[in-house]
């Protein structure tokens, strides 16, 4: 049933063979931009939905998601639980929308769940919670922990001897947390090469810009520093991503970041940028607009901003 969900959207036959020798058929690459953008449309319709939430950096990392859960990560989501899948961590944990949209599209749960977004009793909480959803790895939100625990994980596998990878979705706020760093250099000590952190670099944080806050760089110099590959891509350039990742795959001895160069917001012109739409989800208006652009006209965005019924945050 996943599998012909993720055929049709992005118009490809069912391919049995391939089914039988892999549990979870990958995507190629020229499907990927297609499931990018209904990841996209997936956390329009829940944020326009829930009322609560936080727009900005679930649009910002829905091209390193794609990439993850339907190109390079070892996952089946028939069968979650399985030992030898990836692990995905979403230390980010606000960012919880697109990972959801991801999962439903993946056949993780019915995409109709991702309506109940937020609300009491749902599964899908506002953040994480391994409590509601098994097939989660981590219960994250309180910023700057998820590196950690991916840390502990890829540490274990190391030894008991598994060759499953541990992917941590890190934002660039949250990278200024102490925590992170006590874990980098921890994952640097310990050579822990199957950990693959990505940075959703996308410059805004809750209150403004982070440069401003307090700037990371020279960020790609830190990590290396603590005994890290480290490599800084355009984290919306499908192919770059997938590169990316692979080098890393193929790269041992280290653990890897990737800094992935994004744009808060992307997709939804009167979002990019503007971090006004961090914590703040779209009216009934804006969500109208927000989906008819993603569909490919911006007719609606463009009215709303002219009439200067847009809010502006950030800096
Ligand atoms: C330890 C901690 N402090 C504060 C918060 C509240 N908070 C939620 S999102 C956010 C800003 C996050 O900015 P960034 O990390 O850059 O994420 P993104 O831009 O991807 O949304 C903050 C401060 C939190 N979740 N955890
Ligand atoms: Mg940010």
């Amino acid at each position: 049933m996943a599998a012909r969900n993720r055929r049709e959207l992005t118009g490809l036959k069912k391919i049995g063979i391939i089914k039988l020798i892999m549990p979870f058929v990958p995507l190629t690459l020229p499907e990927l931009p297609r499931m990018a953008l209904a990841i996209r449309k997936e956390v329009i319709r829940m944020l326009g939905r829930s009322g609560s939430g936080h727009p900005g950096g679930s649009l910002s990392e829905a091209d390193l998601l794609t990439c993850l859960f339907f190109h390079l990560m070892r996952h089946d989501p028939a069968n979650p639980s399985w030992e030898e899948r990836d692990r995905f961590v979403l230390s980010k944990g606000h960012g919880c929308p697109g990972v959801y949209a991801a999962m439903a599209l993946a056949g993780y749960f019915p995409k109709e769940e991702l309506l109940t977004l937020r609300r009491l009793g749902s599964r899908l909480q506002g953040h994480p919670d391994t409590r509601f959803l098994p097939m989660l790895e981590a219960c994250t939100g309180s910023l700057g922990q998820g590196l950690s625990i991916s840390c502990g994980i890829a540490l274990a596998a190391k030894m008991d001897r598994k060759d499953h990878r541990v992917y941590c979705l890190m934002s660039d706020g949250e990278t200024q947390e102490g925590q992170t760093w006590e874990a980098a250099a921890f994952a640097g000590f310990h050579g822990l090469d199957r950990l693959i952190a990505l940075v959703d670099y996308n410059k805004f944080q809750l209150d403004g810009k982070v440069a401003d806050i307090m700037d990371l760089e020279p960020l790609a110099k830190k990590w290396e520093s603590f005994r890290w590959h480290a490599q800084e891509i355009d984290g919306h350039d499908i192919l770059k991503i997938v590169q990316a990742v692979r080098q890393a795959q193929a790269a041992p001895g280290k653990p890897h970041v990737i800094l992935a160069h994004t744009v808060k917001g992307k997709g939804v012109s009167f979002m990019e940028h503007n971090n006004y739409f961090h914590g703040v989800t779209p009216t009934a208006e804006e969500t109208e607009a927000a989906l008819k652009e993603l569909d490919g006209d911006p007719s609606l965005s463009k009215a709303l901003v002219a009439a200067g019924k847009i809010k502006m945050g950030g800096k």
